[in-house]
């Protein structure tokens, strides 16, 4: 499927979004013109995402189930025709106090140089447009360099907040790569394929779950996301109901940023359940666990096949059944609990030993690429995070597979079922894998109180946002809540701008798509 190219805005958003997209696109068609001179070529769209349930599984290679939402990030792009030597690339936001203008030029090499080191705005344009320089030069062995560019980028969703910013970015920076450099058909999986890998340049060993969500969505659908045998995304109605499904994304204001806190956080999870996966390989005895497309190359995903492929004799364990597979996943949380015991974690030494190999190979294999810091692994509670958690994604795209509910009674039973499994995902998040914050579980409470089904935080977590199911006629009143008892009790001095900005309602939006302007 290729990325589609919109006619008009009523093709990109939400009905009731329309009207204000229109004054955000003119302005910034305005604004381009104003600072180069000339009309915009096209320009290229990317949306964030909320995850709705499965989280920090993607990189375990689980399902996972999030929906693109209506804030996004728009590249106005004009294209420098090619000539000899390096080409140019001039980079302005609309925000320039906050990102700065930058210009930097690409070698005749056609290779760009990322300091991954430094926190930069522009680092996000530079990894989607090496990932970008990349894929073309795969289809076509001649190319060599990206053409110049005269950019204007427009950001709405919020960063650091765990809606994605950054992969919203990354995909929209090497969707205009690729357009630019007179590729006018993209396909959506390749575009995914390359923002994953682009994103992994900047600092952050990420999953694919946001890429995904950010350029596969077809407006009004959740997307289930598989990683396994290779990636793949359905995109899934929500069922016509009577009241029907409204989720609520509520910002915590706590910063999240994954590039400073990486080493003890977000990388150190992603270390912590590649461990948990040798660990058990271990001691089953696997002989087969194949390295796969898990950022260390080896994931619980993959144990997890091989554990079955070896005990049962299933070799495509993908074309099992989702119901025989949730049966093995609650057979991996037995196991886990049996024989990962050790609720302190486990410390280097005692990895060494059972993994059989030495201190030193373990941190160059596992701990080097993506440095962290750590005295012990906790693999018991995030192991067992992890299989409960993908066994809730499947549980919850069970239940919107089920039939329309016909009475209103039904319809609360739905709702409730959903709800009840978002706040499994938090009580999980909170306990054992460890990516909660006390503000993040105080807006689920006090959600929960005013009548949400139910409340989690979404994204990586420690900060950044909230998801909540909400009955509509509770909105208002969940709302209030958070406003009196969270937003201006920690911060009094917010703002009514900052404060309207805290929540929003968001539906199901579409993904990725090009506008062609001039
Ligand atoms: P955020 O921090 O919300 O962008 C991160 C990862 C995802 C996924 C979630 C946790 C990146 C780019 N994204 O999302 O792949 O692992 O955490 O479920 O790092
Ligand atoms: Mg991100």
């Amino acid at each position: 499927m290729e990325v589609p190219t919109a006619k008009s805005l009523d093709d990109i958003y939400p009905e009731d979004a329309v009207k204000s997209q229109t004054v955000r696109w003119n302005k910034l068609i305005g604004r381009f013109k104003e600072e180069f001179g000339k009309l915009p070529d096209f320009v290229s769209r990317s949306p964030g995402r909320v995850n709705i349930i499965g989280e920090h599984i993607d990189y375990c290679l689980y399902e996972v189930l999030p929906m693109a939402i209506t804030a996004d990030v728009l590249l106005a792009v004009s294209v420098h025709p090619q000539a000899p030597g390096p080409s140019t690339i001039r980079l302005i936001n609309v925000h320039p106090q906050k990102f700065e203008s930058r210009e930097f030029d690409i070698p005749d090499t056609g290779d760009v140089h990322i300091d991954s080191a430094t926190l930069e705005w522009t680092n996000y344009f530079k990894s989607g447009l090496s990932g970008a320089t990349e894929l073309l030069r795969k289809k076509n062995k001649a190319f060599q360099q990206s053409v110049g560019m005269d950019i204007l980028a427009d950001g709405t969703v919020p960063s650091g907040g765990g809606l994605s910013s950054s992969a919203a970015f990354v995909c929209a920076s090497a969707l205009a790569a690729m357009k630019a450099n007179g590729e006018d058909n993209v396909d959506k999986k390749e575009l995914v394929e390359l923002a994953i890998v682009s994103e992994r340049a900047v600092g952050v060993n990420s999953g694919g779950m946001d890429q995904s969500a950010s350029v596969f969505p077809l407006r009004g659908s959740a997307l289930y996301v598989s990683f396994v045998p290779e990636l793949s995304a359905k995109n899934i109605a929500f069922p016509e109901m009577k009241s029907p499904l409204v989720f609520v994304i509520a910002q915590s204001f706590v910063a999240a940023d994954k590039h400073t806190t990486g080493p003890v956080c977000y990388n150190l999870r992603v270390v912590e359940v590649t461990l948990a996966a040798l660990f058990l390989s271990k001691i089953f005895g696997l002989k087969n666990v194949p390295s796969d497309a898990g950022p260390l190359g080896v994931s619980l995903r993959g144990f997890h096949d091989a554990f079955f492929q070896q005990k049962e004799g299933i070799a495509n364990n993908h074309h099992t059944s989702k119901h025989d597979f949730q049966d093995q996943l609650q057979t991996l949380v037995g196991k886990v609990d049996q024989y990962l015991v050790q609720d302190e974690g486990y410390t280097r030494e005692q990895l060494s030993e059972i993994l059989q190999m030495s201190i030193e190979d373990m941190e160059s294999k596992y701990m080097t690429k993506f440095p962290i810091r750590a005295e012990r692994f906790k693999l018991r509670q995030r192991a067992l995070h992890v299989f409960s958690e993908a066994i809730r994604v499947l549980k919850f795209n069970e239940l919107l597979a089920s039939p329309p509910p016909q009475t209103d009674a039904e319809n609360e039973e739905l709702l409730k079922a959903l709800g009840e499994l978002m706040n499994e995902t938090q009580v999980s998040c909170r306990d054992l894998f460890e990516n909660s914050c006390p503000e993040l579980d105080e807006l689920c409470r006090l959600a929960r109180k005013a009548g949400a089904y139910g409340s989690r935080l979404t994204g990586a977590g420690w900060g950044g946002c909230s998801v909540h199911l909400v009955p509509e006629d509770k909105v208002e009143g969940v709302r209030r809540k958070w406003t009196e008892e969270y937003y201006k009790t920690k911060f009094p001095e917010m703002t009514a701008e900052k404060l309207e900005e805290a929540v929003v309602v968001s539906r199901p939006g579409s993904g990725s798509c090009l506008f062609e302007v001039a």
